[in-house]
């Protein structure tokens, strides 16, 4: 497979780069590592998401090139798109835009969707994939390029905490650090650069947490009333789940979004017993086994109610 994908790159000029909507560390590290590796070969990338990059990730070589609109007309000899799960959440109209499409993912459940299908649901994230094709493109490794693979390791393994933080992600990490990678500038760069806006945010989102009877599951609310009184936005609430997922005892974390007047987005995280993933297919949501979501509409007290007797019911039959 990788093979397939160097002898493709090899023939190949213009390539389009793209990621998951709402993209993560490992949707923008991967993006990026592979727009580096490609640029240094001579090649013409654009590299692409539909919400553009995060401001989290600014300090990312090649961050400034990432693009949220394309031209009309614009085609490509190849199109990537990474850590996506579904072509859709990439963009479905990529497939018209690429005369060769690969998939290059490490979700389970990956869409069979691309000309060449690299899907290694045991790499921690998609950035080791990157590090393979480059690994055995016998390529170079630049501090670039290490940036965007250690970035996308620490972010999909939650800093190395996650069940996925498997000898790959050490091994990788390490080569890394070893190429000039300063673990404490990444870490500093992600978790200690907030904007105010955001922690303004979470201090009005706490006093919604909430558990459950039995304490199985616990929640938070974010509603758009918050975001005015905070000057924030649905760009300041990445990570506020991991709070009632940090509770003893909790098993199933659930995140309130509100999107409009009477719609809310229902994310869940588990801490690896209970398949959200089954939770949010049974509201008409998708995801995978540690992290998933739906959209429900209501009132945030009638989808609170709805939701929280939902999981009840569903936790019973999963047990
Ligand atoms: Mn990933």
């Amino acid at each position: 497979m990788i093979e397939s994908i160097l002898q493709l790159i090899g023939r190949s000029q213009t390539f389009l780069i793209a990621s998951h909507e709402g993209p993560d560390g490992d949707a923008i590290g991967s993006t990026l590592a592979l727009t580096n590796m490609l640029r240094t070969m001579g090649k013409d990338v654009v590299a692409y998401n539909h919400d553009s990059a995060p401001l989290d990730y600014a300090f990312l070589p090649g961050f400034d090139t990432i693009v949220s609109t394309l031209d009309e007309s614009a085609t490509f000899d190849v199109g990537f798109v990474l850590d996506a799960g579904e072509l859709s959440r990439a963009g479905s109209w990529i497939r018209e835009r690429c005369q060769t499409l690969v998939n290059i993912d490490h979700h389970p459940y990956s869409e069979d969707f691309g000309d060449i299908y690299y899907v290694d649901t045991e790499a921690c994230a998609t950035g080791v994939l990157i590090y393979r094709l480059l690994h055995a493109a016998e390529q170079n490794i630049s501090l670039d390029i290490a940036t965007c693979i250690y970035t996308a390791i620490l972010s999909d393994t939650g800093s190395f905490r996650y069940s996925n933080a498997n000898p790959e992600a050490f091994q990788v990490s390490g080569e890394m650090v070893g190429i000039g990678v300063d673990p404490w500038s990444i870490a500093s760069g992600l978790y200690e650069s907030q904007e105010f806006e955001r922690l303004r945010l979470l201090a009005l989102s706490l006093p919604t947490l909430r558990t459950s009877d039995c304490g199985l599951y616990a929640s938070i609310a974010v509603t758009l009333d918050m975001y005015k009184s905070a000057g924030s936005s649905e760009e300041h609430t990445d990570r506020f789940i991991n709070y009632p997922r940090s509770i003893r005892g909790v098993e199933v974390a659930i995140f309130f979004r509100q999107l409009a007047e009477d719609s809310f987005k229902v994310g869940f995280r588990s801490k690896g017993n209970i398949d959200v993933g089954a939770l949010a297919r049974a509201m008409h949501g998708g995801g995978h086994h540690n992290a998933a979501g739906a959209t429900v509409e209501g009132s945030l007290e009638s989808v609170q109610e709805w939701v929280y007797a939902r999981v009840a019911e569903l936790i019973a039959e999963l047990r």
